[in-house]
Formats: C-alpha cells, structure tokens, sequence
C-alpha cells in the first residue's frame, strides 16, 4: 500500500471515528476492512516472513487496525480485549486456511491489491468470485487470491458448481481452464479445499479423473470438459477463480 493511500485511510479512519470514544467495530467495517467471511476466521498456515508481524497492545480496536494500515505487510489483525482500556492486537500478513480462534477475538482483514475487474456478486449467491483469466500456477494463484483478500475458490455443493459453470460458459477466455482450490497436495487421494481447510465431500470430475498416477494433484474447473473438474499438475499454467 502506497503512502498516499496509507494517509488517505488515516484520515478516513479518523473522520469515522472522530467523535466515537470506543468506535464500535460495525462502524468501519465495510469501509475499510471486511471482515472474513468465516468470522472465527484465523491465519494458519502462514506464510514465512510475512505472516504473523507484530503482537502489540492498543487502547481501542481502530488503534489496532490502524496500525495494520500503517505496516506494509499487514493485511489482517485479530484483537481481543483484555482490560477495560487495552487490547491485544495482532499484526498478520498473508495466511491461508481456517481455524477456529477463541471466543472474544474480532478479526479483521484489509486486501492488499484488487482482483483484475471486480468481485461478483451476482453468480452464487453469497459468495463473491474474482475470474481472472492471467495465467498462474496453482500456487500463485492461490497467493494472489490472498492478496485480494479471498482464496482459490471453494465449490461446495451442485447449485455453486453449476452457477459458476453458468458464467464460465458465457465468459470464460476460450479454451482456458480455472484453477479451483481443491488439491490432494498433502496427501495423494485425499482432497482438501485450501479456502477452508476440510476435505471434499462434493466433487464434478470430469471423464476419468481424477487420476492418480500422473503427479496431478491440483484441481481446474476444464474447458474441454464443459468446466466438470480434471486433475492437473500443480504447475500448469491457467487462469483461476478467487473466492471470498
Ligand atoms: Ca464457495
């Protein structure tokens, strides 16, 4: 984030709160951060270096936010009260999957960069979808998705599968296919959404797949199978769909 844009949300963040002794975390949230989807949302899994940055004690939850503002790296904080006046706040960067935090903790989460075009809101309902037809590994796919504050998408039932199945049909770049966020990379057959951390109890294969023998443990939405599923190499090049 940028220094003009860094003081540009100071300033916001203190007209909003100006005259409030304890902003209330419903008056900014939208504005600035929004928060995950998954409220008990918590990093794991995070990324060396820029994972988690600092734990600092802050007197309100906007102090603990706009600290995260001021960081480079930070992206998202998690605060908990501790006194009537203080609050534990942590400073993390990039982090992937979903744990459970403890009771108390109110997460927040700022996009470091935006999707090319916009997040859809009009394709599933309840989720919104960045398509992006920029070809990247899985991998890097699924750090730009976290950049843009979502992960790769998790297709969770039928009607998700076919909504998406739907706008790819009418949009999709010709001939390309979107990486999904199922892999089996941790475990050869054994399937697991890296938005959410479970396994994969619903699945659209396509033809055979998935097949285990050819190393092909990441998971794309195919345009010669009308976007069922096939295993790819995690290191195949394709465009990709984010999900927050
Ligand atoms: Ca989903």
């Amino acid at each position: 984030m940028g220094k003009i844009t860094q003081s540009l949300v100071k300033i916001i963040f203190t007209t909003i709160c100006i005259s409030i002794t304890e902003c209330s975390s419903s008056t900014y949230i939208g504005k600035l951060f929004n928060i995950a989807k998954n409220e008990e949302f918590i990093p794991d899994n995070i990324i060396p270096e820029v994972g988690h940055l600092r734990n600092i004690v802050t007197s309100s939850v906007m102090d603990c936010n706009e600290e995260c503002v001021k960081h480079s790296k930070c992206t998202q904080t998690n605060v908990e009260q501790l006194t009537a006046t203080t609050w534990n706040c942590d400073l993390f960067g990039l982090g992937r999957g979903a744990k459970i935090s403890s009771p108390g903790h109110l997460h927040y989460f700022v996009p470091m960069s935006e999707c090319p075009g916009v997040f859809l809101t009009t394709i599933h309902s309840g989720s919104s979808y960045c398509i992006s037809h920029e070809t990247l590994t899985w991998t890097d796919a699924e750090m730009k998705c976290l950049e843009y504050g979502a992960t790769l998408a998790t297709i969770e039932d039928s009607s998700e599968q076919a909504d998406l199945v739907a706008y790819l049909l009418n949009n999709a770049q010709p001939s390309m296919s979107y990486n999904i966020g199922l892999s089996d990379r941790a475990e050869p057959e054994v399937w697991v959404w890296s938005g959410t951390g479970t396994t994969a109890t619903y699945f659209s294969w396509g033809g055979a797949d998935p097949q285990v023998a050819n190393n092909e443990r990441c998971v794309t939405m195919c345009s010669h199978r009308s976007y069922k599923w096939c295993d790819v190499q995690c290191s195949s090049l394709l465009g990709y769909i984010c999900e927050r």
